[in-house]
């Protein structure tokens, strides 16, 4: 209860942050970002969303929480398009809850946010999660489709991990798959893990999507991705999440 007080304050006072973590090539070259957010706490710190986005959904604060996420990102890509360089080409993942992609006036929403920043859409990616297909399947992939045809690309995350039913994979417009991390943990050790990742990225390729392999760790882990055919990836061994 203390804790969705404060973080009522936490967005009217500005103690949310918004942090990056690079994606980068088969080069290990950086080509965007993973938008996460952070909560600058003055007495507890800095609480992760873990902690808080739980509570931020069943408050229904995740509304205007996830707005200024949007707004802050598209703000981003507009300062490293300003700025030039290899940053303008970069693009910026936003996480997104299930709850935000429910609302009626999401896709209005969305436009708003790139367009007021002077953000280019092509440029933006929304991460989704499986748990997504457990609602209104047909009004989801409207507003997916509303949005891609705007430019914007469409992630979904923590893949593996959910309730994906590869019926619908085929008719949601996805750019990338994201392979959860626990599968690429293992991935070195544990055959099993190893016939998912590879398995993954068969789906991918027959369906015409990126796939992003998270939490790589180690550079064996990003190797034996990279020989599996893997092109894009995140994790700790090329760089943590820092502050945009
Ligand atoms: O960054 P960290 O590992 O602490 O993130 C924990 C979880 O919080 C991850 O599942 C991540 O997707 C989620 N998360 C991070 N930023 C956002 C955000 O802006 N919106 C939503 N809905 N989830 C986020
Ligand atoms: O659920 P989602 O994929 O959005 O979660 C992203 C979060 O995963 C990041 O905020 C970060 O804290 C965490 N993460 C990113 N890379 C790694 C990694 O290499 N190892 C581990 N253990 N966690 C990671
Ligand atoms: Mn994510
Ligand atoms: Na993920």
């Amino acid at each position: 209860a203390t804790l969705q007080r404060d973080l009522r304050h936490a967005l009217r006072d500005g103690e949310l942050r918004l942090f990056g973590q690079p994606v980068v090539d088969a080069r290990a070259q950086v080509v965007g970002q993973e938008a996460l957010l952070r909560w600058q706490h003055p007495l507890r710190g800095m609480v992760s969303p873990a902690d808080f986005i739980p509570v931020a959904e069943q408050s229904g604060l995740i509304l205007p929480m996830g707005q200024w996420v949007l707004r802050q990102a598209c703000a981003q890509l507009a300062a490293w398009a300003r700025a030039g360089g290899e940053r303008a080409q970069w693009s910026l993942a936003v996480n997104l809850s299930p709850r935000q992609l429910r609302q009626p006036d999401f896709v209005d929403t969305v436009q708003a946010a790139w367009r007021e920043a002077g953000a280019d859409p092509r440029r933006l990616k929304l991460e989704l999660t499986e748990s997504l297909l457990l609602h209104d399947i047909e009004d989801t992939i409207t507003k997916m489709e509303a949005l891609a045809a705007q430019g914007i690309q469409f992630a979904l995350d923590d893949f593996g991990t959910g309730y994906s039913s590869l019926a619908y994979l085929k008719r949601l417009p996805l750019a990338q798959l994201k392979i959860d991390r626990s599968f690429v943990r293992d991935l070195l050790e544990d055959p099993n893990d190893a016939a998912i990742a590879r398995t993954i990225l068969q789906l991918a390729k027959s369906l015409e999507m990126e796939v992003v392999a998270e939490g790589v760790e180690t550079a064996a882990q990003f190797e034996a991705l990279r020989e599996m055919g893997c092109h894009l990836f995140q994790g700790y061994h090329f760089g943590r999440p820092a502050a945009l």
